[in-house]
């Protein structure tokens, strides 16, 4: 295993070397500055290092990482910095004698080219997902990666940490969009493997090693992304259902009825949506009575409104006939449809307080899941609330865990360890994974070590050795 470095703590040579990089301005280190830097999205892994550096492009990125490695300071890098695995922020200084920097690769945010005739971006890290998706819309093309945070989140903290989002089930996951990197390496080399090419078998497939390596690897700059043709129509439907089975053999049927065309299939349960109510009272509840269980599906397709309005009205009736599902609110505008999606993205603000867990299990095995982890978790704590909602498309809950009232969830908190293990160990129990989407960071690390097969561990660590024999990459995440 690679030793940590030792580095020459704080240096003011290092600082003013990396200034002279990137330029005073950008190497931050007044406690204002850098708070946002080292603080995560949920406020919950507060971190401290020597300054947060800016460089604007690749060649900056390649010196400032060069110099951290002369100097043995080790390296965060930070997209949006909407972590919720304490991925992209500095540990806290109790952990160690490393001297860490937040590497931002923000001001790395343009669209080097777009080649529609491709169906390909190429884009730099900092590239903002929303602006993404606005510009592949520009061209009359999709890009279909789309998550809650993509107002802040960038692509470079996107592939690092392989996101998911609502768009899985017919696009995949953020890896399965790609097919070029540009990365920085821990050295301060740079790799250029921005290929715009969907056939290419000249050896290892190397881009797959830094995705969804949270930065321990290296640090992408640049990646070549796929587009998709633009739906000229869709249908969004918010359907309440009896259960989590009930929602599974919904999917089944739509997935039967409407093949690909069914784009995003949502668990939302009815606590969850009363705690959007609460935490956004303009929100309506979209159907008349109280259900124990909603999803929100939509369905896109190529044709004209109209067509795609037909069929799914078909293949809702004939769903409610097979006494599938309980309810159903079809949007009947653009608005519409927005307030349903409204209600599913306010979700994660609605829980910013309790035990999060983004687990994976087969889709089958959904119900199992709510069920079984319920009870063992009830039967630990008497009282506790399930606040169950997620891609079931992709059998990817989010098992988040609280009481009934924000005093009472801040006080179950403490118990984080042990409602974890309950959690995972019905996962184990399923053949699931205990992160499905937000990756391992701080939080998991010790988790998977427990968890996956000594020899995975082992082949992981020689890999990082292998590409960081420093060990400078984001220490102390993800193992
Ligand atoms: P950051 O948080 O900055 O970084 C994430 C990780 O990647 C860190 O380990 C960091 O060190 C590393 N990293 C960042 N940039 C680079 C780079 N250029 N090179 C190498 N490593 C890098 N996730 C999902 O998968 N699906 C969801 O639906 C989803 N919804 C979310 C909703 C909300 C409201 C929030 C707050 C988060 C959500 N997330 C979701 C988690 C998070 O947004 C995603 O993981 C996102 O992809 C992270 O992007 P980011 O730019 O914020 O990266
Ligand atoms: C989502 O699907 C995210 O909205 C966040 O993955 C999940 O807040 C959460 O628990
Ligand atoms: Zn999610």
């Amino acid at each position: 295993m690679a030793s940590l470095p030792q580095p020459d703590l704080a240096s003011p040579a290092f600082l003013k070397d990396l200034a002279s990089v990137v330029g005073a301005q950008h190497v931050l280190t007044a406690p204002d500055d850098v708070a946002p830097f080292f603080t995560d999205w949920r406020r919950v892994f507060p971190g401290s290092g020597l300054a947060a550096v800016r460089p604007a492009n690749t060649e900056e990125v390649s010196r400032v990482v060069a110099l951290c490695a002369q100097h043995g300071v080790a390296i965060v890098p930070q997209a949006g910095n909407t972590s919720l695995c304490g991925g992209s922020v500095p540990r806290a200084a109790a952990t160690g004698r490393v001297a860490e920097i937040v590497l931002s690769v923000a001001r790395l945010n343009r669209i080097r080219s777009m080649d529609p005739l491709n169906d390909t971006m190429t884009v730099e890290a900092g590239c903002i997902l929303q602006n993404l998706q606005q510009a592949a819309d520009a061209q009359d093309r999709l890009f279909p990666l789309s998550l809650a945070a993509e107002g802040s989140c960038q692509v470079g903290g996107n592939l690092s940490t392989n996101a998911g989002g609502v768009g899985v089930l017919r696009y995949g996951n953020a890896r399965d969009l790609v097919l070029g990197l540009e990365v920085v390496l821990p050295d301060g080399r740079v790799w250029d493997g921005l290929k715009a090419l969907r056939k290419d078998n000249t050896g290892y497939d190397l881009k797959h090693l830094f995705m969804g390596a949270e930065g321990t690897l290296g640090i992408i700059t640049a990646a070549v992304l796929k587009l998709f043709p633009k739906p000229s129509a869709s249908a969004t439907a918010w359907i309440a259902v009896e259960s989590p089975q009930k929602a599974v053999e919904l999917l089944a049927a739509l997935r039967g009825l409407m093949g690909d065309r069914l784009t995003a299939f949502e668990l939302i349960s009815r606590v969850c949506l009363d705690s959007v109510i609460k935490c956004k009272p303009s929100i309506p509840d979209p159907l008349r009575e109280r259900h124990p269980w909603y999803v929100l599906c939509e369905l896109t397709d190529g044709g004209t409104q109209a067509a795609l309005n037909e069929r799914a009205e078909s293949a809702l009736m004939e769903c409610t006939e097979r006494g599938i599902l309980i309810d159903v609110a079809l949007a009947q505008s653009e608005a519409q449809a927005n307030a349903l999606w409204a209600i599913r993205e306010t979700i994660p603000e609605a829980q910013f307080t309790n035990v999060k867990h983004d687990v994976s299990v087969p889709v089958s095995s959904i119900p199992r899941m709510v069920e079984e982890g319920m009870a063992d978790l009830a039967r630990a704590f008497p009282g506790c609330v399930g606040y169950i909602f997620g891609h079931i498309g992709d059998g990817n809950l989010h098992y988040n865990i609280g009481m009934g009232d924000e005093a009472g969830t801040r006080e179950f908190m403490q118990n984080i360890k042990a409602v974890n293990e309950i959690v995972y160990a019905v996962v184990e129990r399923l053949g699931g994974s205990i992160s499905a989407e937000h990756g391992v960071g701080q939080l998991k690390r010790i988790a998977i070590k427990a968890r996956k097969p000594a020899v995975e561990i082992e082949l992981m660590q020689r890999v990082k050795d292998a590409l960081d024999p420093q060990g400078i990459m984001n220490p102390g995440k993800v193992l």
